[in-house]
């Protein structure tokens, strides 16, 4: 997984020439112990049902479409396609993707399940997102909507539950764990985290959007240890569980993940922007009218709108680190640089855009 930032970088020599507008990229976040285990874009076409392919660690676990297509209506408009389980079909329940038995998702101690979803209608029931969960002792586990918080379930206020068939028995959290989802005709990101090394406080939901960042909602308990090695399918909105139900979402996904390890806040939101489009790099600055009068260094520059601008100096270029002067909001006109303190005899300034 990676996140890539971007800053631009003014350094202006104080009095006098502006020195050097210099490009730095930032590298590669990395997602420490958790390894992508199985991942589906359904960006092979915009439409029609041809196998999704499996991005995750091999081998790779194919997703066969049942009963399911794609639409071209994706998160931020940004990939290709999603899959679409609106279909008319018959019998309705038989709308899904399926990665067949993939023993890589078999007995998880710690894992993390990320999608993308757009509800066309209230998701009634026990409507499944992700599971790989057999009948029985329910070996596994399955993502399934649930109740919200408060009020009502429909497209725009509902719940998600965990359900984990480990070495410790069949459990789940309780039913609308807290959790509230407003996926009315509208993508978002949601995500729920397991760590079967404990035994409270050890599922984590996460939700954002096209524009929001992920953020934690609930944590809540399941205390089933590593999960049950099964020889059910990894299926998206079904379940092997209950194979004759209509567990189908009334609705569309898009990038399905399975992780194992917990992610965290900040990995999960680098999953969430991989699927919207990149912000444009920041405009270059110059550094305009520099003037010196005893200690005081002023100093105007154009600013961009919706952007921070973090001014700092240095008294030498060898010296180690960057020390900030000030933070200036971005409205797209020029705004002045105040220095009071500029008592070296010779001062560099840059502004890093963000
Ligand atoms: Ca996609
Ligand atoms: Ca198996």
């Amino acid at each position: 997984m990676k996140l890539s930032t971007k800053k631009l970088i003014s350094t202006a020599f104080v009095p006098g020439a502006v020195l050097a507008a210099t490009l730095v990229m930032s590298g590669a976040r990395s997602a420490g112990a958790q390894t992508l285990l199985l991942r589906y874009t359904f960006d092979e076409s915009d439409s029609g049902s041809a196998e999704a392919a499996d991005s995750g660690a091999p081998p790779a676990a194919a997703g066969v479409f049942v009963g399911a297509s794609r639409i071209g209506n994706t998160p931020g408009g940004h990939s290709k396609g999603a899959v679409d389980f609106m279909g008319a079909v018959s019998p309705d329940n038989l709308k899904y993707v399926h990665g067949g038995d993939a023993a890589k998702l078999d007995g998880l101690e710690t894992f993390t399940l990320t999608a993308w979803i757009n509800a066309q209608d209230t998701p009634s029931g026990n409507r499944r997102i992700l599971a790989k969960q057999g009948a029985g002792s329910f070996p596994g586990f399955s993502w399934n909507v649930n109740d919200p918080a408060e009020g009502g379930r429909s497209a725009s206020n509902f719940g998600l539950r965990l359900f984990v068939g480990g070495e410790k028995g069949f459990q789940h959290d309780l039913s609308g764990p807290r959790v509230t989802i407003d996926a009315d005709k509208k993508w978002v990101f949601i995500a729920v985290t397991y760590d079967g090394r404990l035994e409270t406080d050890n599922v984590l939901y996460y939700s954002g959007s096209v524009t929001e960042v992920v953020t934690n909602q609930v944590a809540t308990s399941i205390n089933a240890g590593k999960t049950t090695e099964t020889e059910a399918r990894f299926t998206v909105s079904h379940t092997d569980a209950a194979i004759t139900a209509n567990t189908a979402l009334q609705g569309w996904m898009d990038d399905v993940r399975v992780y194992s390890g917990v992610l965290n806040a900040a990995q999960l939101e680098a999953v969430r922007l991989e699927n919207l489009p990149p912000s444009a790099p920041p405009k270059a600055i110059s550094i305009l009218n520099p003037k010196r009068s005893g200690t005081t260094v002023t100093f105007e520059f154009q600013s961009e709108a919706g952007r921070n601008h973090q001014v700092e100096f240095k008294a030498s270029l060898g010296d180690p680190t960057w020390q900030a002067l000030t933070t200036l909001t971005g409205t797209g006109a020029n705004l002045l640089v105040t220095d009071n303190n500029a008592a070296s005899a010779t001062r560099f300034y840059r502004i890093a855009t963000r």
